[in-house]
């Protein structure tokens, strides 16, 4: 293959992070004032959101796995929720214990990972909510940075999207990249029918075939033309027609519906792609049956998570508007309401529930250890989808 083996790109890469280079230079400065002090100091410091974005009434905590990543081997202890598990502005979320000398310089690295995997975890959530049952493919590794493809992907498809569309985000996760057919074949080769028998004479015969429709001519005839030429073979019909002829999606898909089940089509399913958001989503459910969703999930707004001190030196101490001391943060498993105790109560029986909550922050690192193996991404997307079901979301 040509072209540079090693390109120059503007990141930071993984030795650097963990030497502490992504750092704001503060921290820097903190550390070098309390060596110059000879002050060690053991510190508990305590992660949570005051307010979500939009009108986000909960969100995902993700991107626990690459904090541990980055903490592996630094004396510290670390209790945090289990990667997946949505939560409330005000809730510990996350606690690191240890001399602050030891991490203190980690925490624009900590705050980074952490912000933005549980944005996009979240608003691909909030679209699988919407879809209702309905697959969605994270398309949006094109709209962020190529490093950061597979955490995108990695983060949409825990949230709970069925598939992602990049080789490299697929390869972390061990599963199969999610596919179509882009604009570009279709132009290339002429039309989409051609594009489409093309792709089913020479693609793995066990992939899906899904033709893309919109390239040159009107959906419905071409939606006919392709399922005239590829019929039993073909499972969907891709539509992500330009904004300038889009006009009203739904009315469009409707009557490639109508046309493909008078013709005798109806195994066919229809998938709609381009620049979808969650009310776009909730507007094509009655006729659409897959979606692909890029910017709505890729770029989605960050979780503002902040890290502060909460104890010194074994002492509860923390700055205005946080509530010092190390705590506990209890969940009752049936109606999922949440209390905070000082660290080492009691579990609270539920008033609701009279049933006793249960300790949702786990010790997941000691002395720099983690101390289970993290679970898969696919074990996190399992539960993210389970509990998914007892959220609400309102589209925005
Ligand atoms: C791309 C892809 C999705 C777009 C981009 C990503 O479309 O097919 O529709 O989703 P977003 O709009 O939600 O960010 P194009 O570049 O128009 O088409 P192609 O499939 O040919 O790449």
């Amino acid at each position: 293959m040509s072209g540079k083996k090693h390109p120059k790109l503007l990141i930071a890469s993984p030795e650097e992070i963990a030497e502490g280079k992504v750092t704001d230079v503060y921290f820097i400065r903190t550390r070098q004032i309390l060596n110059a002090r000879g002050i060690h100091e053991n510190v508990r410091v305590e992660i949570m959101v005051k307010s979500f974005p939009e009108n986000w009434q909960w969100a995902l905590f993700a991107g626990l796995d690459e904090v541990l990543e980055i903490m592996e081997g630094h004396p510290v202890t670390i209790r945090a929720l289990a990667e997946g598990t949505p939560f409330k502005p005000y809730l510990p979320v996350m606690e690191i214990e240890g001399d602050y000398l030891d991490f203190g310089i980690y925490e624009t690295a900590i705050l980074g990972c952490l912000c933005q995997s549980s944005g996009i975890a979240t608003a691909a959530a909030r679209c699988v909510k919407l879809a209702a049952g309905r697959p969605v493919v994270s398309f949006g590794a094109r709209r962020m940075h190529p490093v950061l493809a597979p955490l995108v992907e990695r983060s949409a498809y825990i949230g709970g999207c069925s598939g992602v569309a990049t080789v490299k985000s697929a390869e972390v996760l061990g599963i199969t990249p999610t596919g179509t057919i882009p604009h570009a074949l279709v132009i290339i080769m002429g039309d989409s029918v051609t594009a489409a028998t093309a792709f089913d004479e020479i693609i793995d015969p066990a992939l899906p075939r899904v033709a893309l429709v919109d390239t040159f001519g009107d959906e419905k005839f071409e939606s006919l033309a392709v399922a005239d030429a590829l019929g039993g073979k073909l499972s969907a019909l891709r539509l992500d027609t330009t904004s300038s002829r889009r006009g009203d999606f739904s009315r469009i898909f409707q009557e490639v519906r109508w046309e493909l089940d008078q013709k005798g089509y109806s195994h066919v399913k229809l998938f709609a792609s381009g620049g979808l958001n969650e009310k776009s989503i909730v507007r094509l459910n009655h006729v659409v049956d897959a979606y692909g969703v890029g910017t709505s999930i890729s770029a989605a707004p960050t979780v503002d998570y902040s890290l502060d001190i909460v104890e010194v030196g074994g002492e509860p101490r923390a700055k205005r508007g946080k509530m010092s001391g190390s705590k506990e943060l209890f969940r009752c498993p049936t109606c999922m309401e949440d209390t905070i105790l000082a660290r080492g109560a009691e579990a609270p029986i539920c008033e609701r529930c009279r049933i006793k909550a249960e300790p949702i922050l786990k010790t997941i690192m000691k002395d720099g250890k983690r101390t289970s193996q993290s679970p898969t991404p696919s074990r996190i997307r399992k539960d993210v989808l389970a509990v998914l079901e007892r959220l609400d979301v309102e589209p925005t």
